[in-house]
């Protein structure tokens, strides 16, 4: 049970000026394959009884014991989701379709839905992340901190920003509304959003 840092979607270099190359080669090349060696080494001296990262999350959620492995395995679930969550020609509007519809349903404007998805980045208190999540009343938008993750509490990830300080120092110091303001303008995926909400 070994688990592999997972390919990027693009080039280092393709999400350029937004996220420059020196963020993706130490949040995508440290960062994120830290968690994937941390987790490896875990697993080692367990018995847990899983070979994928939602049953991991599920058997260590919650329990003292198990911290460290979840947190790893959600931090290894969380960015290798991030990922696919950012495009080189991402922004703009939402397609149309079912998670648009969704969204104006919940949100009744799309501009009031990226405002909110802001407000939930900019106020989770120090790090972690803010997420775009379908659940049974439909699309909402809620925060977590750390390495927690929907996938621990029976919610279905859309789309994500992670706010942790390594993902926009390198690039924007400490302003991290001027981080979410691009991602959300100029990186969004929300065609890959579009997409997990009808999977
Ligand atoms: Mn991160």
């Amino acid at each position: 049970m070994f688990f592999e840092l997972p390919q990027l979607p693009y080039d280092t270099d393709a999400l350029s000026p937004f996220m420059s190359k020196e963020t993706i080669a130490l949040h995508y090349g440290k960062h994120h394959q830290t968690y994937v060696a941390n987790l490896n080494n875990l697993l080692k001296g367990t018995d847990l009884k899983c070979d994928n990262l939602e049953c991991l999350i599920a058997e260590t959620a919650g329990k003292p014991d198990q911290t460290a492995v979840f947190n790893n395995a959600a931090q290894v679930w969380n960015h290798s989701f991030f990922w696919k969550c950012l495009t080189p020609l991402g922004g703009g509007a939402l397609p149309d379709g079912a998670f648009k519809n969704a969204v104006l349903r919940a949100f009744d404007s799309e501009e009031n839905f990226k405002e909110k998805l802001k407000e939930a980045a900019l106020s989770q208190f120090g790090s972690g992340w803010a997420w775009v999540v379908a659940g049974t009343d439909g699309i909402d938008i809620v925060k977590t901190a750390n390495a927690d993750t929907p996938v621990a509490r029976g919610m279905k990830p859309l789309f994500t920003i992670d706010v942790w300080e390594h993902a926009y120092y390198l690039d924007y110091n400490n302003r991290r509304g001027d981080y979410v303001q691009a991602l959300i303008d100029r990186l969004a995926n929300w065609h890959f959003a579009a997409a997990a909400f009808a999977f």
